[in-house]
C-alpha cells in the first residue's frame, strides 16, 4: 500500500546530463551529490532516475513503475545537445507531469525553444525553463511544486519581538 508520504515525491526523467541529481539538490528535494545516477534512487522527498533509462526504450517499465511513487514528474531536458523525446511519453507516466528546461544559463532563445518543443512533443502543457546553477527561474517551479503539495510552503518568520519593559 501506498502511504501518503510516499506518495508525495517528486521525480525527475530525462536524458543523462541534463541535471537531474543537480535540480534534485538545489530545490532541497535531495542531499545526493550530483555524480551519475546508476539507478532508480528513492529518497524521503524525491525519485531520481538515471538518464539512460529514459535513453533505452526496455528500461521505460522502471520509469512507469516507479512513476507510481510520485505526485509529481519533472520531465527534464538539457538544450546543450538534442535529444528526441519520445511522443507523448507522458501518457504512460502514471503521475502529473511538466516540463524543465533546464540549463538555460548556457544556450541561446532559439536552443531553448527547441528543448521545449520537445518536452510538449513528450506530453506536458507546462514548462518551466531554469538554471540549476544560477537558480534562474527556480523560484516559478518552486511555487507549482508547493500548490502540487510536493514541497512545503516558505517558513513565515514572525518579527522578533520588541524589546521587554
Ligand atoms: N551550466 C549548468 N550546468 C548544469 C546545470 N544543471 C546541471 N549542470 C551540470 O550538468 C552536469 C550533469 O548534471 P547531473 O545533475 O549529474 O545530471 P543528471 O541528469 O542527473 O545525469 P545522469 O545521472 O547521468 O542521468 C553536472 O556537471 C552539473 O554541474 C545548469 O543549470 N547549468
Ligand atoms: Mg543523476
Amino acid at each position: 500500500m501506498t502511504t501518503s508520504q510516499e506518495k508525495h515525491k517528486l521525480m525527475v526523467i530525462g536524458p543523462s546530463g541534463a541535471g537531474k541529481t543537480t535540480l534534485l539538490k538545489v530545490l532541497g528535494m535531495s542531499e545526493a551529490s550530483p555524480c551519475k545516477t546508476e539507478a532508480v534512487c528513492y529518497s524521503s522527498k524525491a525519485v531520481d532516475t538515471p538518464g539512460e533509462f529514459f535513453e533505452i526504450p526496455r528500461f521505460y517499465h522502471a520509469l512507469i513503475t516507479s512513476s507510481t511513487k510520485a505526485h509529481l514528474v519533472l520531465l527534464v531536458a538539457d538544450p546543450t545537445r538534442h535529444v528526441r523525446f519520445p511522443s507523448m511519453f507522458t501518457r504512460a507516466i502514471r503521475a502529473r507531469s511538466i516540463g524543465v528546461v533546464n540549463k538555460s544559463d548556457l544556450v541561446s532563445e532559439d536552443l531553448l525553444l527547441k528543448a521545449e518543443a520537445e518536452l510538449r512533443r513528450a506530453g506536458v502543457s507546462q514548462v518551466f525553463r531554469v538554471s540549476a546553477v544560477t537558480g534562474e527561474g527556480l523560484e516559478e517551479l518552486k511555487g507549482y511544486m508547493r500548490a502540487c503539495g510536493v514541497m512545503d510552503q516558505p517558513v513565515k518568520t514572525e518579527p522578533a519581538p520588541g524589546p521587554q519593559g
